[in-house]
């Protein structure tokens, strides 16, 4: 017997839900998904996410939460595998994951800096994130060659949004990185992860940041929505 219709509880801006979208995308998941605004937690989503973290993917009485472990899950429940088989290409696959998390935490810090100080800080360590990234990696054009995987679900959230700013030559995060330059080109280019954002998301994602007074989001200005091609994941 099947698992029941899953349903993803999520802020409209979390990259970490994204991925879950991604993921369900990827497979053509029947789900349903409940947004909550950012640090929203009524008194039900408690009692699902012992941490108060979105996202959380309910399934029938079960409550799943941590982004790594709901792709997991749907990848054992939904085909196309997009997990390696063999154990090893799986924990290096886990391992990249775990460092996409890290990478958006940089970015995270990155569009909240109150100053311009603290956003070049920010944005050097991400940098430096990304070089390790550059040297870890051979894209092909995915992580793991033409199969689209977990990892690159993982990556995509933090690839679109640096997407989103419009840096000047000498902050351009993928100058002078082909691999990973390569690899976010044919993310942007993938249905699944075109429709696993709202239609306004950027605007949602530069009023969320810009309430926390994040310098940042004045390069949100000239941002290309075109090469975004973002629809609607819930009409
Ligand atoms: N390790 C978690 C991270 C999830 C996370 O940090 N979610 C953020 C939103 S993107 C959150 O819920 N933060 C708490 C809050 O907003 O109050 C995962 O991968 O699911």
């Amino acid at each position: 017997m099947t698992d029941p219709r899953p349903e993803l509880v999520s802020y409209r801006i979390c990259p970490f839900g994204q991925r879950a979208v991604i993921v369900l995308r990827e497979k053509g998941v029947d789900f349903t998904i409940t947004h909550l605004e950012p640090g929203e937690r009524p008194d039900w989503f408690l009692a699902l996410s012992p941490l108060g973290k979105v996202p959380v993917l309910r399934v029938g009485d079960t409550a799943i939460f941590e982004s790594s472990v709901i792709n997991e899950y749907l990848d054992e429940v939904y085909p196309p595998r997009l997990h390696p088989a063999g154990p090893l290409d799986r924990a290096r696959h886990r391992a990249w994951i775990e460092f996409a998390a890290a990478l958006l935490a940089d970015q995270f810090a990155m569009m909240s800096a109150p100053d311009e100080g603290g956003f070049r800080e920010a944005l050097q360590k991400a940098a430096a994130r990304l070089d390790s990234l550059e040297q870890g990696i051979d894209p092909g054009p995915y992580f793991d060659g033409a199969a689209f995987s977990l990892v690159d679900a993982a990556f995509a959230p933090a690839f679109m949004r640096l997407d989103l700013l419009a840096l000047p030559a000498e902050l351009d995060p993928y100058r002078a990185r082909p691999k990973i330059d390569r690899w976010r080109r044919a993310l942007a280019a993938r249905d699944s992860v075109r429709d696993s954002v709202v239609e306004d998301f950027p605007e949602r994602f530069g009023r969320f940041f810009g309430s926390k007074g994040g310098v940042a989001v004045r390069f949100l200005a000239g941002a290309d929505g075109d090469a975004l091609q973002r629809r609607r994941i819930n009409p």
